[in-house]
């Protein structure tokens, strides 16, 4: 009967979808991420896989259509698990296998996925799928239910959602229902009803519950105003580049962190506080401009501290004895490594770039709490935790501040999206704990120092010659280059430095920090060269 199953695929494939890509590509940080036009056979395979996946978990898995903080050109396809993770890394080798085989030998490759993973493709599954609002996204998610139907799934189609939406509802699926209920509106609900607790009865005075939102022209946009409808004037959200503009285009997470300056589009003033999300609302950064008029940024490292910080109290207060751990990578600010580290007290562990990675790590604490620099992140509460926390905020013998931050706790739970990086969630639970300390953008930003730092892009023949070790932080190949980076690198003041293939562009990454904006300019410059000639640069040299 599998064999029946694998033919009519391949038929639908050959006719339908074809592969019309000579290149080999490969499931990356985020999936397969590409332009557009070269992703109809992949989506329709993945499609596929999705169903093979979901009949293997016995359970609804998830398909997402977005290249999420890339060009508008350019789009994705991920897979994602029961409990609203992602695909599992041992997957990925099968998802990069499907998507590079010719037409006529799909059907090999379907054989061996079911034979070495057992699967009796006459089992029932399901598949729920979302997309983002590029204008390739709907045709490439017609493409991954023919891949659904052709395999005998069953498709719940989402349409346009978040990606963190998308991760919520297939989570509650799987839970029936325990997580929330399984809809875009329940999310709303879930969320909005936590918040308003949260922030009932609250006194402040240097907060300002006013926001100035940057949405990316992404799907952030329709859905933050779906979500306004909920909150009432309890937070005032004032939205910019809202979809008339183009896609990530001098605007959302990306490009203010990256280029470390305000998006289009956003008058930016003393006293504003600003944030913004990337174009399918996983990343989330802060900023605003200081009384001497110059631009600062509160990345996903000051989420992670901010975050970290404000459970840690309510963990003392509430007197429960939870370890809490933090997860970042090397793009980590080295005084936010060393703030967590010699003033919180926290573990900090240190694991490569890639959502999959920082959550899987997260796992080995009571609380663990992870964010990538670029702002993509959330917390993980083990099962022990939440058990624990719901049971003393129901304990009618505890005095009453300790109950009170136990039933805190369990709230912000409920707020938090534990699926994966949500920048709607992540941006109420900023909000959330500014308005409990009743704190300005300053405030939360003098907790430490950020190094300058700089992040570059080098183009080169094949960005898989630069291979990494040590959680991304030395390279291994090509020869030579991790010895010239470490001499560049000694001669500045608070200098590091560091190369890495991204896993959706096809770059190398540069990042350094040193004691001045001047020196981390040119340290980035300065390894980039080293880049750019010992690993096949192309185009133009990196310059100060
Ligand atoms: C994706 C991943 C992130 C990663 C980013 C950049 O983000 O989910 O974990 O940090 O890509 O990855 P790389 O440096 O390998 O290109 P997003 O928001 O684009 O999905």
């Amino acid at each position: 009967a599998n064999m029946d199953i694998f033919e009519k695929a391949a038929e639908v494939g050959i006719k339908k979808h074809p592969r019309n890509l000579k290149e080999e590509v490969t499931y990356g940080t985020a999936g397969f991420r590409m332009r557009a036009d070269s992703l109809d056979h992949i989506v329709y395979r993945m499609g596929l896989l999705s169903v093979m996946f979901s009949k293997f978990r016995s359970g609804v898995t998830g398909l997402m259509i977005t290249a999420s903080h890339n060009p508008e050109e350019d789009n994705g396809v991920k897979l994602i698990d029961l409990m609203g993770q992602m695909m599992p890394i041992a997957w990925e080798k099968y998802a990069t296998s499907l998507a590079n085989v010719s037409d006529d030998k799909l059907v090999d490759v379907l054989q061996e996925i079911a034979k070495l993973e057992c699967i009796d493709v006459t089992k029932p599954a399901t598949v729920s799928i979302g997309r983002d609002t590029r204008a390739s996204s709907l045709s490439l998610s017609e493409a991954a239910v023919d891949g659904i139907e052709a395999m005998k799934g069953k498709c719940n189609d989402f349409g346009l959602l978040t990606t963190p939406q998308l991760h919520y509802i297939v989570c509650c699926q799987n839970t029936v229902g325990q997580y929330g209920e399984p809809t875009e509106e329940g999310y709303y609900k879930k969320l909005s009803a936590a918040f308003l607790t949260l922030n009932k009865n609250r006194k402040v005075i240097n907060y300002v519950p006013e926001l100035y939102l940057d949405l990316a022209n992404g799907v952030g946009a329709p859905k933050l105003q779906q979500l306004c409808a909920y909150l009432g004037d309890v937070l005032k959200i004032n939205v910019c580049n809202n979809g008339s503009g183009k896609l990530n285009y001098q605007c959302g997470a990306d490009f203010v962190k990256v280029s470390q300056m305000q998006p289009v589009g956003l008058n930016l003033e003393p006293g504003m506080r600003c944030a913004s999300f990337d174009g399918d609302g996983d990343r989330l950064v802060y900023y605003y401009k200081t009384s001497e008029g110059k631009f600062a940024l509160l990345d996903g490292d000051k989420i992670a501290t901010l975050f970290a910080a404000y459970l840690n109290d309510l963990l003392k207060s509430s007197q429960l004895k939870l370890n809490m751990g933090l997860v970042q990578t090397a793009y980590a600010n080295g005084s936010s490594t060393n703030y967590i580290n010699d003033v919180m007290k926290i573990p900090v562990a240190c694991v490569p770039t890639g959502v999959k990675y920082l959550h899987h790590k997260a796992q080995d604490f009571d609380i663990g709490v992870y964010f990538e620099a670029n702002g993509h992140g959330t917390v993980l509460f083990s099962q022990t935790a939440q058990k624990l926390i719901r049971n003393q905020a129901s304990d009618n013998s505890l005095d009453e501040v300790t109950r009170d931050a136990a039933v805190r706790l369990a709230t912000i739970m409920d707020l938090i999206n534990q699926t994966v990086g949500d920048a709607i969630s992540d941006m109420l639970v900023v909000e959330t704990i500014l308005a409990s300390k009743d704190w300005t953008c300053e405030d939360w930003d003098s907790a430490y120092t950020d190094l300058p730092s700089r992040q570059i892009k080098i183009k080169v023949e094949n960005r898989l010659l630069v291979e990494t070790t040590d959680a991304e932080r030395r390279t291994t190949k090509p020869a030579g280059l991790q010895e010239a980076i470490d001499e560049v690198v000694a001669g500045y003041k608070h200098g590091r430095a560091f190369a890495r293939p991204s896993g959706t562009e096809d770059v190398v990454r540069v990042y350094a920090e040193a004691d001045t904006q001047a020196n981390a300019d040119k340290l980035a410059c300065e390894v980039g060269l080293r880049v750019y000639n010992l690993a096949r640069g192309i185009g133009e040299k990196p310059s100060v």
